[in-house]
């Protein structure tokens, strides 16, 4: 097929029938060469010609390239939405064409998708956070511009549920808002789920007798599917009031289906463990940006964005663009509170607050527990940095 079935004007454009991607793209073929590539193998195209082609086909379904920046080496290619399954394909779907075969094509060295225009219609086919910023802060009792202050137990495995509901007490008894499960933690015969999880919310109801403070847990229910959303009914039963997902392990549509159910009225503390394997690379893969929108669509109320200072490789302009984007507004959908983490102390609260604005989780596991007064100090010291900032 000739190139130009896959090139358009931005003038032939509709960006609310179109889903564009944003492509950093490093390829000897030059830009829109290298884009009518990308446009051809996540459309209608292959390698050669096909007598299995027709004309309707190439009418309708053919994504185009339609703008680059020689500069920055970008291209814009537009896919139009009836190539989608929106409805039951969703975001695995979604991303096997603006984020599948592409990486891998020997003509292009590096590729990297930056962005993702995402109309009105197709945000639409998705449920969007439940609670959002402002729903999660209502169940704490507070206010825009101070941040949350938040926990992960630590050790991050190996403590039994009353060791862990006893960490939590002096923590949120010392000042958190939240305290949540390591990434690592889930089911394991050491510290099964139900029953840490009933020992944390029991020990989170004698805070609240003593001090009026409603603290949040976010029990890590990642799993395979069918036994994740089973999880989710015994964490119900059991009194949890926040769920936690590994989404990039467990899948997007694995959030998806936690959000959607109409039986769970709980808030989804969305952590994104491997999200660097696709992130880190400046040069190939894809950028956090595009995961933190689809995990707004898919439903998270919190999400991992990175901080501008801690133990994690970041650039604290960046972090901040998710950041600002995941607060604002978007395709009529609620907000997803930024939850910055990894690394944290008393000693960079200032830093990130100053960097990332206050409409922030913060969270800290070693700039806590490893207090050497302990816990409930550590908890106090972080609060105490907050106010100060
Ligand atoms: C941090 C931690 C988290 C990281 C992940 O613990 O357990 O998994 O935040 O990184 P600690 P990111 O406070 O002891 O360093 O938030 O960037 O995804
Ligand atoms: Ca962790």
């Amino acid at each position: 097929m000739p190139d130009d079935v896959f090139m358009a004007s931005p003038e032939d454009i509709d960006p609310d029938s179109h889903i564009v991607g944003v492509y950093y793209v490093e390829s000897g073929l030059g830009l829109w060469r290298a884009g009518v590539e990308i446009a051809k193998e996540e459309s209608i195209g292959t390698w050669t010609e096909l007598t299995t082609m027709t004309q309707r086909v190439v009418e309708r379904l053919a994504a185009k390239v339609y703008k680059v920046d020689g500069e920055k080496r970008l291209v814009w290619v537009a896919y139009p939405l009836e190539l989608f399954d929106l409805d039951y394909g969703g975001i695995p779907n979604l991303l096997s064409i603006v984020a599948g075969n592409l990486f891998g094509l020997s003509a292009l060295e590096n590729v990297r998708l930056i962005d993702l225009k995402i109309p009105r219609e197709v945000a639409r086919h998705f449920p969007g956070p439940k609670f959002g910023m402002e729903g999660v802060r209502g169940l704490v009792g507070s206010r825009m511009g101070v941040p949350h202050l938040g926990t992960i137990i630590k050790p991050k495995v190996g403590l039994s549920p009353r060791e862990t509901a006893q960490v939590a007490y002096e923590a949120a008894i010392g000042g958190v808002d939240f305290v949540k499960d390591d990434e690592t933690l889930t089911n394991q015969p050491f510290c099964p789920l139900e029953e840490r999880l009933s020992h944390v919310m029991e020990k989170l109801d004698q805070v609240r007798e003593e001090t009026g403070r409603t603290v949040l847990y976010a029990v890590n229910i990642t799993a395979q599917h069918e036994a994740m959303m089973e999880l989710a009914d015994r964490a119900i039963e059991q009194g949890a009031n926040m769920l936690m997902v590994d989404v990039l392990t467990a899948g997007f549509s694995a959030l998806q289906s936690l959000a959607e159910d109409p039986s769970i009225k709980l808030p989804i503390h969305v952590h994104r463990a491997m999200h660097a394997a696709m992130t880190r690379n400046p040069r190939h893969g894809i950028h956090m940006l595009v995961l933190a929108k689809l995990v707004r669509l898919a439903g998270g109320d919190q999400l991992h964005t990175g901080t501008a200072a801690g133990k994690m490789e970041k650039e604290a302009t960046e972090v901040r663009k998710i950041d600002d984007f995941l607060r604002g507004e978007w395709n009529g959908l609620k907000t997803v509170f930024p939850v910055a983490s990894g690394g944290i102390h008393p000693g960079i609260v200032e830093e990130n607050i100053r960097l990332l604005g206050p409409d922030l989780v913060i969270n800290a596991g070693g700039g806590i527990h490893g207090h050497p007064m302990g816990v409930r100090a550590g908890a106090r010291a972080m609060r105490q940095a907050i106010e100060a900032a």
